[in-house]
């Protein structure tokens, strides 16, 4: 059976920076089983410049300097593209991330990041992306590490990228992907400090009652 094969593309400056982050673990797991792959594209390579120039002074007038809008066109136009992947901006201008907006991506065969630096890209990239994506309300120097939490949100609903240990765990998550009651694991008393009586009583019936009770909503 041929299964779900997910493809990442990130457009960057800097395309080892995310190296070693990808390279450990269930991501570097899942690219060797070929259940994704993360390929990063250095942005210098697609430029007409002598100088492999990225980014220039706004018109206008004002502070920083502004990504060109031809390398990340051209950047975009060499990449291959699979029948259904969309084109997302990393930018703190953008929609906020959620574990429904991860779901939903997981749904494509290819995400394209495009990861501007410094203020800004031009506008004119508007034309060519088709989400602009912020992961919180808060400034960060590039895209990059921006489009690594999106990527690995996503990769999680990407069938076997969890193991079986993984995905245990998982049903014990909330919808929101958000793990409800408080965990404890050895030792039974740590400083003074024990684990609720309740957990190792081997009663499953008042552990699930407990579980619910501390759970915020009330209920597992
Ligand atoms: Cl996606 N990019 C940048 N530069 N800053 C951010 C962000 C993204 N999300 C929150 N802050």
């Amino acid at each position: 059976m041929m299964s779900f094969y997910m493809r990442f593309d990130i457009i960057t400056i800097f395309p080892h920076l995310l190296d070693s982050y990808t390279n450990e673990s269930l991501l570097k797991r899942a690219q060797k089983n070929n259940l994704l792959s993360i390929n990063t594209h250095d942005l210098r390579a697609h430029t007409n410049d002598p100088h492999n120039k990225v980014d220039d002074t706004p018109y206008g007038g004002g502070p920083g300097m502004v990504y060109q809008v031809e390398p990340v066109v051209q950047a975009l136009e060499a990449l291959p593209r699979d029948k259904k992947s969309t084109v997302i901006l990393t930018s703190p201008r953008g929609t906020p991330f959620s574990q429904k907006m991860a779901k939903q991506l997981s749904k494509y065969d290819q995400l394209i990041f495009v990861c501007p630096r410094y203020e800004g890209i031009d506008e004119r990239i508007k034309k060519y992306i088709d989400k602009e994506i912020s992961i919180g309300p808060y400034v960060l120097n590039g895209g990059e590490i921006a489009a690594m939490v999106v990527i690995e949100a996503v990769s999680r609903y990407i069938p076997g990228v969890l193991g079986k240990e993984e995905s245990l765990v998982e049903e014990s998550f909330s919808q929101e992907g958000v793990l409800e009651y408080p965990q404890y694991t050895r030792p039974e008393t740590f400083r003074g400090s024990w684990v609720p009586k309740i957990l190792l009583s081997g009663n499953h019936k008042k552990i699930a009652e407990w579980r619910a009770k501390k759970s915020p909503k009330g209920a597992t």
